[in-house]
């Protein structure tokens, strides 16, 4: 109880400063985005992204059914009590849905106290602890010519880091290798595309493509790869052991995300830099791979795993273990998230890379940004808040059109990880 008849739980006083509305924004300008526009009575918007590449409906449903209700009201500045509100409130917790919505409100709620007090949201955080944030983009091609041609064209625009991934002998198309290197796939259509899918074809050409790559580039550049959630732990510990000598930046999500105690053999049979953590929604997921040093670099993104909020607190974890932040940054979270991520990156001592795949014009135009990216790096700009205004009149323009990511079938039909 309090004695103070103004106070009320939503925390702070009624008044002009309160959240007034909560709009969910569902557009497709090239793609699907799903963006949070939350307005305070007194007219301070706030932006947050709450894309999750094929399943976006689902998270404008959680937004819109269930937590815009809540908001209406609220004191924006209360940002960390919001966010247990929204977490611990809902007693069903995590998950990419959740923690996805939780992710936008808590990105509009630092968009708005970035704008009413008229600093970037990097300040709000401590202030820049580096000048700029190093990105990474991604090369592909089907074969390693065609992929070196990519990596050519990558570096000439500057970059000083790159994900390279090709094609594989004897397969059809391929995770990373879509031929629209700004785009991940998101066939529209109401049922996936099929891709077959076969890890020993994939293993036995894969070290030959890193080693041209690092042999085409000389020991400077950066190099990545993704295995994308295909090995076992066995076959992850061999492709470590034969790339080591490619000296990789890291090697992205060698197993699949739900067992973790695999990692432990991984890390026994070498020492190639491990990134793991995309489909991570919170510090939870990321705790024991973290704590028993079995990764490198923690990949979870600003969108999907809370919000800035909740980034900061995976990092803060992370900086413990000398376990580094490398955000994951693809063309499908819009650049609403790249601006929170940015933000973050510049801020944040243990960070060491964005993933940053670009847009199309479109996008850019639809999702106007103080973000810009000059010789492979990042800086969120200086604007109030996180630098983002929509025109909301080009979102309309495109609705919503039913896409998925496509799905993968070994050669004998069984469904594998995509
Ligand atoms: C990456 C990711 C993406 C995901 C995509 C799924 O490292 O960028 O693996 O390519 O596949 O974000 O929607
Ligand atoms: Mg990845």
């Amino acid at each position: 109880m309090t004695d103070d008849p103004q106070l009320s739980p939503g925390g702070g006083r009624p008044g002009a400063d309160r959240i007034a509305a909560a709009e969910v924004i569902v557009s497709s300008p090239g793609r699907n985005f799903v963006t949070l526009k939350l307005t305070t009575a007194d007219g301070v918007v706030g932006w947050g992204d709450a894309t999750l590449n094929g399943r976006e409906l689902a998270v404008a449903s959680y937004l819109r059914d269930h937590v815009a209700p809540l908001l209406i009201g609220r004191d924006p500045a209360r940002i960390e009590d919001t966010w247990q509100y929204l977490y611990r409130g809902a007693y069903w917790r995590r998950g990419p849905v959740t923690m996805t919505s939780i992710g936008a409100v808590d990105i509009a709620l630092w968009d708005i106290k970035g704008k009413v007090t008229g600093q970037p949201v990097y300040q709000l955080l401590g202030g820049a602890v580096r000048d700029r944030v190093l990105a990474y983009t991604h090369a592909a091609g089907r074969d390693v010519p065609a992929l070196l041609d990519s990596v050519d064209a990558v570096r000439e625009r500057g970059f000083e880091a790159v994900r390279v991934q090709t094609g594989v002998p004897g397969l059809g198309t391929v995770y990373g290798v879509s031929g629209d290197a700004a785009y991940e796939p998101a066939g529209r259509g109401v049922v996936p595309t099929e891709e077959v899918w076969d890890t020993d074809a994939y293993l036995r050409h894969i070290p030959g493509v890193l080693a041209a790559a690092r042999e085409h580039v000389g020991p400077e550049l950066k190099l990545l790869h993704d295995a994308h959630h295909r090995l076992t732990p066995g076959q992850a510990a061999r492709l470590g052991r034969r790339v080591e000598e490619v000296d990789l930046f890291w090697l992205e999500d060698v197993t699949p995300a739900e067992n973790q105690e695999v990692l432990r053999h991984v890390r026994n049979h070498t020492t190639v830099p491990l990134a793991i953590g995309e489909v991570f929604n919170t510090v939870w997921e990321c705790q024991s791979l973290i704590t028993e040093q079995l990764i490198d670099f923690v990949r979870t993104c600003v969108t999907h795993a809370g919000g800035i909020s909740h980034l900061r607190r995976i990092a803060a974890l992370a900086d413990l273990w000398q376990v580094k932040l490398g955000p994951h940054g693809p063309s499908d979270v819009s650049p609403v998230a790249l601006a929170a991520s940015v933000h973050v990156g510049l801020s944040t001592p243990n960070f060491a890379i964005q993933e940053y795949m670009g847009y199309p014009d479109v996008v850019h135009e639809v999702f106007r940004h103080s973000w810009s990216c000059t010789d492979g790096h990042l800086h969120p700009g200086d604007a109030p808040g996180i630098g983002i205004e929509v025109d909301e009149q080009l979102a309309a323009r495109f609705p919503y059109e039913q896409a998925y990511l496509p799905v993968a079938r070994r050669r004998d039909g069984s469904m594998t990880d995509w």
